[in-house]
């Protein structure tokens, strides 16, 4: 049986042993004969022979029903297909924000135990807020490489300290992807930024300027198209080159973070597809998640937010939300050539692809505000064009490359390269139908996100449906478990925090998941623990003030009815959990919540040891 499962980790299925020992050949055979006189044997352990390839896609700052698989009217027909065939989860949670939703990923570990529990800035000076991945957690890069895969990053990165996302001068390269263990990377090193020029790319250990970008030139450079070709690229290329091994890759799209940037053909498409404004969306939404599965009774639909009637500019807000479903449009087209890949490399049944959104939909009003008097496009660039060869490091660009100013503000039309421009609050909360909230929150809004997975040859009754509470952490724990790898206790002479997941796996092979304890929350001070049914969340000012909310999630997961005051004795146990946890995980020393945990979180500890 050892040898049986040390091969299987090097040797995916459909791949070939190239060459065997004549002795480990004899073993093999005869393992493989006693096997095949021993059902029981293979019914124990049935995927000890091939180990998957692993493909996770995170989409960026994109609401709870915005796919169509999950409600939304974006035409997303290969997630759709992919859940169809695979399986979609109904509560599974992100932190609710960029970077700290890398970091978990990443590791397998809650955003404050790496280093990274808010942004890559700041001057907070406590371990939990260091502004990058730190030295005692592991990448999936790096816990996969002793199992044999080789792994590729492109996208976002977003887990180093600005100063060095930015830093042509002398930067600290510990943190780039190559450096964290991925053996090629196209990468864009900071948060956000133009899809037609993104800010801070690298190449391996490379800065590039996309302009200038000798090995990727296509037609018309679009961000999403760019990531969509790296990932179909790397996997003929590791086909070509290293067939023998698995490979891990994580694609890490920004659609459909800010600005609203799409091309014209897919914009086309939206026209007219949002007229009837906030409210009625949000209803079509809500009928359609429910057929299809991803919300019961329990889940109202909470108010709408924005008042279609008061509308001022109603052109320019269907313009931003038409521009926003082009982008999610254009990504799912672009799973589907990766998809596609994998298909026509024939390794798509042994692909085991995850799906997920980095944070809820997005009420940040960026762009939002006029910059100067400029409200449409120059009939020629007023402004100095920029040398292909500048490296595009601004997040908000003041030109395009060939010299037109950006305009922004009520009334600029979004899409092209131009315009700055974020959808609003009020198209956000259509995005997290049926939730409140919104990214930076930890109510339902800003941490509930979509998890698809495809996995033919792993996935015992496709096209259902998981209600299992899960979080961003296990999925780690899941990888570690497919690839027969060791998630370590010490890398490079630092000791690593223990991963804090679990498996998914028992749920993709029709059993029941164990998980044994809480989910936890904690962004900008903004709080929650999910146990069971049950979770209580409170905003950053809540928890200061000690007025936290208690929702059945069975009941009620739109949070709307809050029973805390019913359940007193609950809402302790579960306050010390948090803090008990906060305080463990470096939440504390905090800069929205204090230096330590709340006096009454003592006192409880000390009551209940
Ligand atoms: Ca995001």
């Amino acid at each position: 049986m050892l040898i049986a499962t040390k091969t299987a980790h090097f040797r995916p299925n459909g791949f070939t042993i190239h060459v065997l020992h004549p002795i480990a050949t004899l073993v093999l055979f005869l393992c493989g004969t006693i096997l095949s006189t021993c059902p029981y044997i293979y019914a124990l352990e049935p995927d000890n022979r091939r180990v998957p390839n692993i493909v996770l896609i995170l989409a960026d700052d994109m609401g709870f029903s915005d796919i169509g698989c999950y409600g939304g009217e974006i035409e997303t027909p290969v997630l759709d297909s992919l859940a169809a065939n695979g399986l979609k989860f109904t509560q599974f949670y992100n932190t609710g924000r960029c970077c700290p939703t890398r970091a978990s990923l990443m590791t397998g570990l809650y955003p404050h135990q790496t280093g990274l529990g808010h942004m890559t800035s700041g001057k907070y000076l406590a371990p939990g807020y260091v502004n990058a991945i730190g030295e005692n957690c592991v990448t999936f890069a790096q816990v996969l490489k002793p199992a044999g895969y080789r792994s590729y990053h492109i996208g976002k990165w977003h887990v180093i300290n600005e100063k060095d996302s930015q830093d042509t001068g002398n930067p600290s390269f510990q943190n780039w992807p190559r450096q964290r263990g991925f053996d090629r990377n196209y990468t864009m090193l900071s948060g956000a930024g133009s899809f037609y020029d993104p800010k801070t790319m690298a190449r391996d250990n490379t800065r590039i300027s996309v302009a200038a970008d000798k090995d990727y030139q296509p037609e018309q450079y679009y961000f999403t198209d760019a990531i969509s070709d790296h990932a179909m690229t790397y996997i003929k290329d590791h086909r070509r080159q290293h067939s023998d091994k698995p490979f891990f890759m994580y694609v890490a799209y920004t659609a459909a973070h800010w600005p609203m940037h799409a091309l014209p053909e897919d914009i086309a498409k939206y026209k007219g597809r949002y007229d009837a404004g906030f409210d009625k969306i949000r209803q079509a939404r809500y009928k359609k998640a429910k057929q299809v599965g991803v919300i019961g009774d329990e889940s109202p639909l909470t108010p709408t937010v924005g008042d279609w009637n008061n509308v001022k500019n109603r052109e320019w807000e269907l313009r931003c939300m038409e521009v926003y479903a082009a982008m999610v449009d254009r990504m799912d087209q672009g799973i589907g050539k990766i998809v596609g890949t994998l298909k026509g490399e024939e390794i798509f049944d042994d692909t085991l692809i995850c799906f997920m959104q980095d944070n809820g939909g997005c009420a940040e009003g960026r762009g939002r505000q006029a910059r100067g008097n400029l409200k449409v496009r120059q009939r020629k660039p007023t402004l100095p064009p920029m040398k292909d060869t500048d490296l595009q490091m601004e997040m908000i660009p003041k030109q395009t490359r060939d010299g037109y100013p950006l305009i922004m503000g009520p009334g600029v039309m979004p899409g092209p390269a131009d315009t700055y421009i974020a959808y609003g609050r009020d198209w956000a909360n259509v995005s997290n139908t049926p939730f409140r909230e919104y990214k930076h929150w930890v109510h339902e809004g800003g941490v509930a996100t979509p998890l698809i997975v495809s996995y033919p040859n792993g996935i015992r009754k496709s096209g259902g449906v998981a209600k299992d509470v899960g979080h961003l952490i296990d999925i780690m724990a899941t990888c570690v478990d497919y690839a027969g790898a060791n998630y370590p206790s010490e890398h490079a002479g630092k000791p690593i925090t223990p991963m804090q997941g679990v498996s998914l796996r028992p749920i993709l092979e029709g059993k029941q998941l164990k998980r044994g304890k809480p989910v936890f929350f904690a962004h900008e001070g903004n709080s929650a623990i999910r146990e069971g049914r049950w979770k209580l969340v409170a905003k950053k000012n809540d928890v200061q003030a000690d007025r936290w909310e208690l929702y059945d999630m069975e009941a009620d997961r739109s949070e709307t009815t809050n029973l805390a005051a019913g359940h007193p004795e609950r809402v302790a146990d579960m306050k010390t959990r948090w803090y008990r946890w906060a305080q463990d995980a470096q939440v504390f020393p905090s800069v929205f919540l204090g230096e330590t945990p709340a006096e009454e979180y003592h006192a409880m500890r000390t009551q209940q040891g």
